[in-house]
């Protein structure tokens, strides 16, 4: 049962079908619930959360990702699916927020300079919020030193860094970089995620931590927290 309304909701991501009323980008999907009715069926299931983000959510949107890359669907299809996307984790939100926590720490996000994908980035704001962490989103295509400038006035304890293309993945060293000119680097501690960078290339451009996905990036800021 769970694992069927899971795989209804991966579907349903790749289709970029937000209610029932869409067609699905194969069309003729019109009535069939949607990704915002099989979510909330999950939840009242009692699916947990991790697995609708992980095994539905994310996994769509890599699936959308392949057929991207086959061309069979195209940039607009791939906004319909992110939209899904998005519309689902406004209704996972308030079951990530664990009422009463005093807040942890203060964390800055950013999507580095010339790269728009915020989908991962925004699912870490929603975790970390859940999680108890004061979250500040700057956006995306972010500039280095408009980072460092945001890290200066607001003082967070992290930031974290997101980049999903291989050309902008660059940007997080040079912000790390710019960090470290403005003599800001020590007051904080960078954490990096997005699909192209790995444990190793956080090490070689001198972040203190990577995420995998953003169960993973809560973590790594959890582990840090009490270092
Ligand atoms: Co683009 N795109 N895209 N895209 N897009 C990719 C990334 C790509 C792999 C598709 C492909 O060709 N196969 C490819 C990159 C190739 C490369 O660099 N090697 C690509 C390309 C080429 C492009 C354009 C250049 C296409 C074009 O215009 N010709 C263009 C670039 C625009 C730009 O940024 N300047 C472009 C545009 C777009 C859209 C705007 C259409 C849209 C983004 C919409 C949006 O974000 N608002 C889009 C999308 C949706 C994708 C794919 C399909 C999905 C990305 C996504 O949202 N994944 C993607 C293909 C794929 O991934 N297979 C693709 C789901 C998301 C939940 O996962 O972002 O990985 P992810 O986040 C995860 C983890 O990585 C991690 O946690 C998240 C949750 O688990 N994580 C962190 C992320 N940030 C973290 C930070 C952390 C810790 C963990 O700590 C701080």
């Amino acid at each position: 049962m769970a694992e069927d309304i899971i795989s209804l909701i991966r579907e349903n991501v790749i289709q970029g079908r937000v209610t029932r009323d869409d067609e699905g980008l194969d069309g003729g999907m019109v009535g069939q619930p949607g990704v915002t009715e099989l979510t909330e069926k999950a939840l009242a299931t009692g699916i947990d959360v991790r697995d609708i983000i992980n095994k539905g959510l994310t996994e769509g949107m890599k699936l959308m990702g392949q057929k991207f890359e086959e061309k069979a669907y195209y940039i607009p299809d791939m906004l319909s699916s992110a939209e899904a996307v998005g519309t689902a984790m406004k209704l996972l939100e308030p079951h990530l927020a664990q009422s009463g926590i005093k807040p942890k720490g203060k964390v800055l996000l950013a999507t580095v300079k010339g790269d728009l994908h915020d989908i991962g980035k925004n699912i870490v704001t929603i975790l970390l919020r859940g999680a108890g962490y004061t979250v500040k989103d700057l956006g995306n295509d972010m500039e280095p030193q408009s980072i460092v400038n945001a890290v200066r006035e607001e003082n967070p304890q992290f930031l974290g860094l997101s980049a999903l293309l291989t050309s902008t993945m660059v940007n997080m060293r040079d912000t790390i970089q710019a960090l470290e000119e403005s003599g800001l680097r020590d007051k904080v501690k960078v954490i990096i995620g997005g699909a192209p960078v790995s444990e190793e290339y956080a090490k070689s451009i001198g972040a203190d931590g990577y995420g995998s996905d953003g169960f993973q990036a809560l973590a790594v800021i959890g582990s840090l927290t009490s270092t």
